[in-house]
């Protein structure tokens, strides 16, 4: 073990692409001597479990603490978003400690792996949705613009988030002038994965999910062989994008089941494959020709004819906002 106060435990990891080997680095020592944790009331829960407050001794900086089972692909999620972690565009991990559980729903012998976020106390533009139903037009360009420049930084380098959706994209502070310049960023990189891994496991979530991979779910399509399932690439996040701007535009997702599910049904899935979707009149008709040629572009079936993220920010309804600052 390393003379250092923390002893860092090191390990290797091979990704799903068996050439790149990443060395990460987590703490084995207990998280609460460097931070105090607020375990009386989480800030969020995910799918993983709960996200708490936790403020540095050394500096006061208060960050988030997300909690995840210490297992390989929690790993994997680590390892990706670190890589990521020169953008400014993308949630900061700032340390990583594995141990067994000391939170409050901790399993007893289950280890864990504790992150240190930075703190964004603004919510998820999901929250933003909710208040407003839908955004002014000028509005949502220039949020888009800010997610586009996030999804460029991850696509730069070699990766894929396969989970952009309004709950994933997190703001530093609260919204107090909807027309000022967003500090906004991507996160949770559960689903991602690097585009040169040929990813074949369709995780995804139903609403903002492309054809190519829901296709591959062989709940929803019975009949294609593994053969014929295509890998997929970087194209599945310009789709997703594409949804988002539809609801941010108009405040209800373009492809939706019939009934009140959450989950997919075969009528989703069909509109899904089949880009089959409205602009309806009563929301719609006030809304400019651009921001539908944008939506257009990004949820086409086949994804090769999908603008790139670098095309996505010089179509004019992004690169022609009256918000729009170099
Ligand atoms: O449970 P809700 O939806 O309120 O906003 C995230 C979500 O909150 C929050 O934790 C929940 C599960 O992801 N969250 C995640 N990362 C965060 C961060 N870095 C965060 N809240 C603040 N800062």
């Amino acid at each position: 073990m390393s003379s250092t106060m923390e002893s860092i435990i090191r390990f290797t990891e091979k990704l799903t692409d068996p050439s790149s080997v990443k060395k990460e680095e987590f703490k084995s020592t207990d998280i609460q001597k460097s931070y105090d944790i607020n375990w009386r009331s989480s800030i969020g829960e995910g799918v993983s479990g709960k996200v708490y407050q936790c403020k540095s001794k050394k500096t006061g900086e208060q960050f988030a603490l997300k909690i995840i089972l210490d297992n390989r692909s929690s790993k994997k999620e680590i390892s990706l978003q670190q890589r990521c972690s020169e953008s400014p565009n993308v949630v900061r991990i700032v340390d990583v400690y594995r141990g067994y559980g000391i939170h409050p729903s901790a399993k007893l012998g289950a280890k864990y792996l504790y992150v240190v976020l930075e703190m964004m106390n603004g919510g998820e533009l999901f929250d933003l949705i909710t208040k407003y139903a839908n955004l002014p037009e000028d509005i949502a360009s220039m949020y888009i613009r800010k997610i586009a420049l996030a999804i460029k930084d991850v696509h730069n380098l070699g990766l894929i988030h396969r989970d952009i959706k309004p709950e994933n994209i997190l703001l530093k502070s609260p919204i107090m002038d909807i027309s000022q310049d967003p500090d906004l960023k991507l996160a949770d990189f559960g689903f991602a994965c690097e585009e040169s891994s040929n990813p074949a496991k369709p995780d995804y979530t139903p609403y903002y999910a492309p054809p190519e991979i829901i296709c591959k779910d062989k709940r929803w399509n019975h009949s294609m062989t593994d053969a014929d399932r295509q890998s997929y690439d970087s194209k599945c996040d310009i789709w997703s994008l594409g949804v988002v701007v539809y609801i941010l535009l108009c405040g209800y997702p373009p492809f939706y089941p019939e009934v009140n599910y959450a989950e997919m049904t075969n009528y989703m899935y069909a509109c899904i494959t089949h880009a089959k979707y409205k602009f309806h009149s009563q929301k719609w008709c006030h809304i400019s020709a651009n921001a539908k040629d944008f939506i257009k572009c990004c949820l086409q079936v086949d994804p090769t004819s999908r603008p790139t993220i670098e095309q996505i920010l010089e179509h004019p309804w992004i690169s022609e906002t009256k918000y729009f600052q170099s």
